[in-house]
């Protein structure tokens, strides 16, 4: 008897013709002999896949560089499948399913020849949270085998889970030498998500990541990418999720979540969205300078959050693993992180496309502690010159959460943690405040429908540009955004006891452009004054404004911060006078959705407009 991922996967290897297949276990032997294999190579002439780095500084850790024209996301490659344009929206590039399996069958066809296929079975989620979701991952890549061991709960008794009938056997076979492995009888379910991965011949002109997501299946071609490559992440946790949610009566956001302890030892819980590379990780890992205040870390990409019994909202991480930004990382702006990546591990760890000092065998990226190293060579391996960046911007590391310092005790409560507060945030050199507290759900629900962000290095695209970025999930909602917002509008309604919503924006900038507030670690502040108006609001004062409420300076903990009493008051400037170009401009955005935007989103626009 065959079972339903078995039947899969045969036809995958039929169109894909792969020399093995190996069904990964997801045990640390296997990732370590992957990772011999792949450091091996080099002896026998091969392109070797990891590089060995200094154990004693940085344990267990390894170098990956990837293909150089593979070192972002690719949005305008990135397409979603639904059988109606109108269903993906005008937030996403739309092909035909039909047309669109075609052109991928035709490039898929034999792109495995001389290759291994690894299958991955992965939870997102812990495997005993209603919420989680069972998925099955093929790939050619060893690199995304070892980062998604990181990135989610891998393991061969997923594979019980779709569809129980008796455990596997296989698994003893080597990864190199393998025949093609016995592969297991284990049930016959369907209610598996679907990741089809290669990286072709990493041909940008024939570089696909399409979503198919009535099937729950992603097909990603040309691009070894963590957010095209590692499925689990972006295409399913967010794009295809999102469907499920609004299907399904849930949320699949790209958020943070974080508990803040008080010094009284209550833990409130809070999600944040943020668009990418712009400091979600720092936020995740907080590190605070305020006595007693302390942040437990849940997650620092994605939260699915679904009502509770109590009509509160409940969030789970579905990941299991940290895929942060190396450029920029320090003891300074985040020393959580540089804990987690030096520590003693339980996971390998790896670092993609960072500059590697040749000196001390250590990985290096611009922003990081000490001098610049005087031998260094850059992300593609060459002599490094001062006036060009060593690490690419966009350099990652892959690091399991289970390292985290700042772990919370709640990580793997399958039922998830209650979220008190949601925060939207953008990074903006002008005009938005520092935070805000929206007057009600309906309200904030616009403002994260308004946010918009200027753009970074984490997506193949112009640095720098102002770009609206409702809730973070431009790149990621799987279907039209106007109905987004709506199912945003019936969460609200569904709740009893909905979390308040904020927004805040670390990144305002003075006449001489310099940032005003210090940010990381001294964000506990900002936080301090959400955590206050959600628990005693009666007690901690506010301002009111058209966008909503603010904090005055006294209302907030600024003790020991050096920062000039009129800097300070810009941050909080609310003129509406100055929003002309701004208004247009979300209302430029809000008319592409055209009948699919809630008429509540018009009505909260023009209360701002006055
Ligand atoms: C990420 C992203 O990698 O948002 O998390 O691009
Ligand atoms: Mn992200």
């Amino acid at each position: 008897m065959t079972t339903a991922v078995e039947r899969w996967v045969e036809e995958q290897a039929k169109l894909t013709k792969p020399d093995r297949i190996y069904w990964c276990d997801g045990s640390e032997e296997e990732a370590r002999r992957i990772l011999e294999i792949g450091i091996y190579r080099e002896k026998i002439g091969a392109e070797q896949v990891f590089h060995q780095l200094n154990h004693k500084n940085w344990p267990d850790a390894f170098l990956h560089r990837s293909h150089p024209t593979d070192v972002a996301r690719t949005e305008h490659l990135t397409y979603v499948c639904h059988p109606g344009k109108e269903t993906a929206g005008p937030n996403n590039n739309w092909m035909d399913p039909v047309e669109a399996k075609q052109k991928l069958t035709k490039l898929s066809d034999g792109c495995m020849r001389g290759k291994t296929m690894y299958v991955i079975p992965y939870m997102m989620g812990h495997p005993d949270s209603p919420y989680s979701k069972a998925c099955i991952q093929i790939t050619d890549v060893s690199y995304v085998v070892v980062s998604m061991r990181i990135m989610t709960r891998m393991s061969r008794s997923v594979l019980e889970k779709i569809g129980t009938s008796r455990v596997p056997t296989v698994g003893t076979s080597r990864v190199p030498t393998v025949g093609t492995s016995r592969v297991p009888t284990v049930g016959d379910s369907d209610n598996f998500v679907k990741g089809f991965h290669s990286v072709g011949d990493f041909d940008p002109n024939k570089r696909f990541i399409m979503h198919f997501p009535d099937e729950h299946l992603v097909w990603s071609i040309g691009s070894g990418y963590g957010g095209n490559a590692l499925l689990g992440k972006k295409c399913f946790s967010l794009r295809i999720a999102s469907w499920l949610g609004l299907k399904e009566g849930w949320l699949a956001e790209h958020m943070v979540i974080i508990g803040i302890e008080d010094p009284q030892g209550n833990i409130t819980y809070v999600a944040a969205a943020l668009p990418s590379a712009c400091g979600k990780t720092n936020l995740a890992m907080l590190e605070s300078p305020l006595p007693g205040y302390k942040v437990w870390t849940l997650g620092d990409d994605i939260a699915w959050m679904n009502i509770g019994p109590d009509g509160r909202l409940w969030a789970i991480n579905p990941e299991a693993g940290l895929f942060g930004v190396a450029p920029g990382t320090s003891m300074n702006t985040n020393p959580n992180m540089i804990k987690t990546l030096k520590g003693e591990k339980f996971y390998p760890t790896l670092f993609t496309n960072t500059a590697l000092n040749i000196d001390t065998n250590e990985p290096w990226w611009e922003g990081l502690d000490g001098p610049v190293p005087a031998n260094l060579v850059d992300w593609q391996g060459k002599k490094w010159t001062p006036g060009n960046k060593a690490a690419h911007p966009n350099s990652r590391f892959t690091v399991s959460i289970y390292d985290c310092p700042t772990l919370s005790k709640e990580f793997d409560n399958p039922k998830g943690v209650p979220i008190s507060a949601i925060i939207f945030g953008g990074r903006r050199t002008h005009l938005i405040p520092l935070v805000v507290e929206s007057f009600n759900w309906q309200n904030g629900v616009f403002s994260g429908v308004r946010m918009g962000s200027e753009t970074t290095s984490a997506a193949v695209h112009k640095e720098g540009v102002l770009r609206r970025d409702p809730m973070a999930m431009l790149p990621f909602c799987g279907y039209n955004m106007g109905n987004y917002f709506s199912h945003w509008l019936n969460m609200g309604r569904k709740m009893a006891n909905p979390p308040k919503i904020f927004s805040v924006n670390w990144f305002r900038v003075d006449d001489d452009g310099e940032f005003i507030w210090p940010g990381f670690g001294e964000n506990i502040r900002v936080l301090k004054w959400i955590v206050d108006r959600v628990n005693e609001p009666d007690k901690i004062g506010a301002k009111e404004t058209p966008l909503g409420f603010i904090p005055q300076l006294k209302d907030l903990y600024l003790d020991g911060l050096d920062i000039p009493k009129e800097k300070l008051e810009k941050l909080f400037e609310v003129d509406i006078k100055d929003w002309g170009a701004e208004l247009t401009d979300v209302k430029n955005f809000l008319e592409k959705f055209g009948e699919n935007l809630p008429e509540e989103m018009w009505d909260e626009y023009n209360k701002i407009k006055g």
